[in-house]
């Protein structure tokens, strides 16, 4: 069996976020299959351009890890080509990856998919490619293991020319997946399903609320970015059909090429007539929330949303939690009803519930508005057809004479 790698990290302070960083990066470790070893810090006035870190903190690490074998380090920040070499060269030339590898690493252990593989590579090569300029082959280093791993466990291309040509490929390859979805998605506009997509930070239980809301026996998971590839859904709630889409996690400072690989997989959840952001109410979720809104945003988000805090089995009382929020814990079944209702209301003032009724004669003609209506019940009188339903605003007119004055 392989060994487990083992992973130090040197944790910069820059500000005062830094132990949320420092704790995420202790499960991003191990979400990559690692264990993490232990960890030092610095606070950082100027960076080193040589080093990031100052030469004397280097030393000591150094002399920490002295007599330790096979320990990988984690810089947990973004580093250039020559930092990553004169770091592991003041190290006793010991692995060292950043935090972007390592999240890269991640995305390509957990893509299942054709396109996930595809999105995966390709930002694992974007990030790569200047990276690899002159002497500067850091990656050519990394040798395996965490860091070097591709989609489907493929060691990672280091040849410059090949990845230019490799990267060529998998954008038109990605193109064409883009178009197909972008015609599924026409069709189902067409039949006019609203769809709500489940947005936020990873690991706050997007997946396991999909399997509340709709049974698609999605991956659940305590680790970061389980899920990668959208899921699509449908579900109703009082009778009203929904779709309902599972998205890829964020977090903060997440790779840029990672957010442009996935830019189409995102469209579903950008297109969408109402985005549910789901943070943990147990971690720091005004970050969470604003990590969500603001990768969204530089996506072209502008869509109605609800903030949902998750996990609220964990947080003893919620009078601190802000109200402007639907508490729900998916564990304990709490707060869905609720939540529920706030989905139905949002949609409320698009909608409309009636009466139709429809004389036999006009039958033909109604089935052919059948994408606009959604029935409740249907009885047949005398006359003719006499359907409870909800109609669409904007679709109104069109059943003006069936309206029952
Ligand atoms: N305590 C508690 N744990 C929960 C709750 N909902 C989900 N979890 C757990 O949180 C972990 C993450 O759940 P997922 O549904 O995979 O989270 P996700 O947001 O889809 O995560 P990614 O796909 O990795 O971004 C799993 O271990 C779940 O069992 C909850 O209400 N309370
Ligand atoms: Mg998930």
């Amino acid at each position: 069996m392989e060994q487990i790698e083992k992973i130090f990290i040197i944790q910069p302070i820059l500000d005062e976020n830094w132990r949320v960083l420092h704790s995420e990066a202790v499960s991003l470790i191990e979400s990559a299959g690692g264990s993490y070893c232990g960890s030092c810090h610095q606070v950082i006035k100027e960076i080193n351009p040589a080093t990031y870190i100052g030469s004397g903190k280097l030393k000591e690490i150094a002399q920490t890890l002295d007599g330790l074998d096979g320990v990988t380090i984690l810089f947990n920040g973004e580093l250039s080509p020559s930092q990553t070499l004169n770091i592991s060269a003041a190290l006793d030339n010991r692995k060292v990856i950043d935090r972007t590898t390592l999240i890269l690493d991640i995305f390509a252990l957990n893509a299942v998919t054709g396109e996930g593989k595809i999105q995966v590579e390709l930002a694992q090569l974007k990030y790569i490619y200047p990276r690899l300029k002159g002497k500067g082959a850091a990656l050519s280093r990394l040798g395996g293991g965490i860091g070097s791993r591709g989609p489907g466990e493929t060691q990672l291309e280091t040849d410059r020319r090949h990845i230019r040509y490799r990267i060529k490929y998998l954008e038109n390859r990605l193109k064409e997946t883009a178009t197909r979805r972008g015609l599924q998605l026409g069709r189902r506009e067409k039949r006019d399903v609203k769809t709500i997509a489940l947005v936020g930070y990873t690991n706050t239980g997007k997946s396991s609320l999909m399997n509340a809301l709709t049974g698609a026996g999605v991956l659940e998971k305590n680790a970061l970015f389980a899920t990668l590839d959208p899921t699509a859904r449908r579900f109703m709630i009082d009778g009203n059909e929904f779709v309902l889409i599972d998205t890829v996690g964020f977090i903060q400072k997440l790779p840029h090429d990672i957010v442009e690989a996935f830019k189409s997989t995102l469209e579903s959840a950008v297109n969408c007539d109402l985005a549910l952001f789901i943070a943990d109410a147990s971690g720091d979720y005004r970050m969470q929330f604003e990590t969500t809104l603001s990768t969204l945003v530089s996506l072209g988000f502008n869509k109605p949303y609800l903030k949902v805090l998750n996990k609220c089995d964990l947080v003893e009382d919620t009078e601190h939690l802000p109200t402007d929020c639907i508490y729900i814990s998916v564990k304990q079944g709490r707060g869905i009803e609720e939540l529920k209702e706030r989905i139905l209301n949002s949609f409320a003032d698009k909608f409309t519930t009636l009466r139709l009724s429809v004389p036999y004669s006009e039958l033909g003609n109604y089935s052919s508005l059948a994408y606009a209506v959604k029935e409740h019940g249907r009885t047949f009188t005398d006359t003719g057809l006499d359907a409870d339903c909800t109609i669409e605003n904007k679709y109104l007119h069109l059943f003006d004479k069936y309206i029952a004055k």
